[in-house]
């Protein structure tokens, strides 16, 4: 039986501020390795990219997942960067091809090509963060030229469609500044609704995202990764 002590999951979401964006998740097992069993058949699917290392899984690359009550998945696993078993949500070079304006619903269900640029998609992110006895812990890689900045916050969570797939995050830790829940003039990104083009759920008079990516927008942002240029985290600006 699964227990809420020995059992951890760290959900890694990585910003490569700048250059790359990426998002990753990570399940920690404090038991990994020992008494292995075999799962049974409806488990035959790892329920994330942790889930997937602890059986073994050592190459970066597409994986099928099924989080517990959720959906078949196909997710990109970084099973390489801290210790491995990452779930990568996002992805965006400097020169991404994708549109990041795109609706709510595009956004919703995701976009763009796994093993390249992509959002997986805020329901699926909803789905994965919020299951029971899990904790995830996010990661935001930021690539500035050579140098890879970090922002981990542990932990991280996207609550349901209902109150609009609200970020929720735990403590920061890491060299790249905590963009996301230390105050600036913008407000924090912590708490926040999340905002596309169409349907505006920030602070800001205007809506945050026109004619820009959905986020979780303040009034308006301290950090933004979905975009097509300008990508943004605190004080590292891409120009
Ligand atoms: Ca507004």
């Amino acid at each position: 039986a699964r227990s809420f002590g020995d059992k951890i999951q760290l959900f890694h979401l990585y910003v490569f501020l700048l250059h790359i964006l990426l998002l990753t998740v990570y399940q920690y097992n404090s038991s990994s390795g020992k008494n292995w069993e075999p799962p049974p058949p409806t488990n035959f699917y790892p329920r994330d990219c942790s889930a997937a290392y602890q059986r073994g899984r050592r190459q970066n690359g597409l994986y099928v997942i099924r989080p517990k009550g959720g959906p078949f998945l196909v997710v990109y696993c970084d099973m390489e960067t801290d210790g491995g078993g990452w779930t990568v949500l996002q992805r965006n070079t400097h020169n991404s091809y994708l549109t990041w304006s795109a609706s709510w619903t595009t956004y919703q269900y995701g976009f763009g090509n796994l093993m390249d640029d992509y959002w997986f998609g805020s329901e699926y992110i909803h789905i994965i963060t919020n299951a029971k006895h899990a904790f995830y812990k996010a990661k935001f890689l930021l690539k500035n030229n050579n140098k890879i900045y970090e922002a981990n916050y542990y932990t991280f969570n996207v609550a349901d469609e209902s109150t609009n797939y609200t970020l929720r995050l735990g403590s920061y830790s890491g060299n790249a500044t905590d963009a996301l829940t230390s105050h600036s003039k913008f407000g924090i990104h912590d708490n926040m609704m999340f905002s596309t083009k169409d349907r505006d759920n920030d602070k800001s008079d205007k809506n945050c995202a026109d004619n820009r990516g959905g986020w979780w927008y303040n009034n308006c942002e301290s950090a933004l990764l979905n975009t097509d240029s300008n990508i943004k985290w605190s004080t590292y600006q891409d120009c």
